[in-house]
């Protein structure tokens, strides 16, 4: 039994399509997807928008909520919670060119209604906390956008959120490309800048993304470290990445096991799990992955993480004082090293 928390999303159970080719695996439906959280050590559920209200867009606010109490509902049978629920503004053709950030106006707008909806939906399945990824927010053309508006614009969006419900808290997700050229908002840094513009800054944050921090050319650990030690880190989505390249959304720990190590200490030092914080998974299976076996990258990913919570645990720590008061780095490293390999 750990005292974290895990999360994952429906759309990490998935039927291995990417963009070199069609769906290879069989689609698991929605409801049966839930049955599977709690046997793989899985106590919470990440969600869009439109997995707890299918067409959102083309449902009244009494459907909207009462699809989502049935979806609680589901959560609540299965003994589990909603982690936060993220508006998915990037699958709707509206949102091309983006949603907050887009040049058109009635586009603008409907991603600012659709965000609040989206409040909707966490408050109905008991979550305080909405998650913003800015998928489409940036340009493939950099002449396209002023992005000095651009940004003006995501804080009017976030404040329009923010006015809505009282109770929400956003977590900026950032991330430096991808599906955009060139994404606004790519660090944490640039996240928790315009926290600081809003409304209302107590109640917006950030959550990091371990593939999405090295894309940037950054140590994922540090970027928490910065989010922790402001009070900002409200959510994780750990995975790996196996160089710069397009998001991959490996395992955690699978291709940069020191890495890993140091994203795990870092949470560890700063008690983020007692500050009610919740681990989540973003992780794809990989294409080759039988049926079967479609879940693995999930489970692989929370053991790796439990292991390197022992390794962090059982580090020690006197070694590592008298490595740093000597200034012996060398020695430090190869006493780490060991340590992961069980030498
Ligand atoms: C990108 C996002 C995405 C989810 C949540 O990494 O986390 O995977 O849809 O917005
Ligand atoms: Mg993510």
């Amino acid at each position: 039994m750990s005292d974290y928390t895990f999360s994952f999303g429906p759309w990490n159970i998935h039927e291995g399509a990417d963009p070199f080719g069609p769906p290879i695996r069989p689609t698991i439906a929605f409801a049966e997807k839930i049955k599977l959280f709690k046997g793989m050590g899985f106590d919470a559920v990440m969600l869009h928008d439109d997995d707890a209200v299918p067409d959102i867009d083309q449902k009244s606010s009494a459907q909207v909520e009462q699809e989502a109490a049935k979806l609680k509902a589901m959560l609540d049978g299965e003994g589990l919670v909603a982690e936060i629920v993220a508006p998915r503004l990037w699958e709707d053709a509206r949102g091309a060119d983006g949603a907050f950030t887009a040049n058109d106006q009635a586009t603008r707008q409907w991603a600012i209604e659709r965000s609040k909806r989206c409040a909707d939906v966490c408050r109905a399945m008991g979550t305080d906390l909405m998650v913003l990824w800015l998928a489409r927010e940036g340009t493939y053309v950099r002449e396209a956008k002023s992005a000095i508006k651009s940004h003006r614009y995501l804080i009017d969006a976030i404040n329009a959120i923010l006015e809505h419900d009282p109770g929400i808290r956003i977590a900026i997700e950032p991330k430096p490309n991808e599906p955009m050229d060139h994404a606004y908002i790519p660090s944490i840094g640039h996240a928790l800048a315009i926290a600081h513009q809003t409304a209302d800054p107590v109640r917006v944050g950030g959550l990091i993304e371990t593939a999405h921090s090295q894309l940037a050319g950054f140590d994922a650990s540090d970027d928490m470290a910065f989010a922790l030690q402001a009070g900002k880190l409200w959510s994780v989505h750990l995975n790996d990445q196996n160089g710069l390249k397009y998001d991959q959304d490996k395992s955690f720990g699978s291709s940069n096991l020191r890495a890993a190590f140091n994203q795990v200490r870092v949470l560890e030092e700063a008690d983020y799990v007692g500050s009610g914080g919740m681990v989540a998974f973003d992780v794809k299976a990989m294409r080759t992955q039988p049926a079967a076996l479609a879940t693995k990258h999930l489970t692989n990913s929370r053991q790796i993480f439990l292991h390197l919570v022992e390794k962090v645990r059982t580090w020690d720590r006197n070694l590592e004082r008298q490595c740093i008061d000597a200034c012996d780095y060398e020695s430090l490293e190869l006493a780490v090293v060991e340590h992961l390999m069980g030498v």
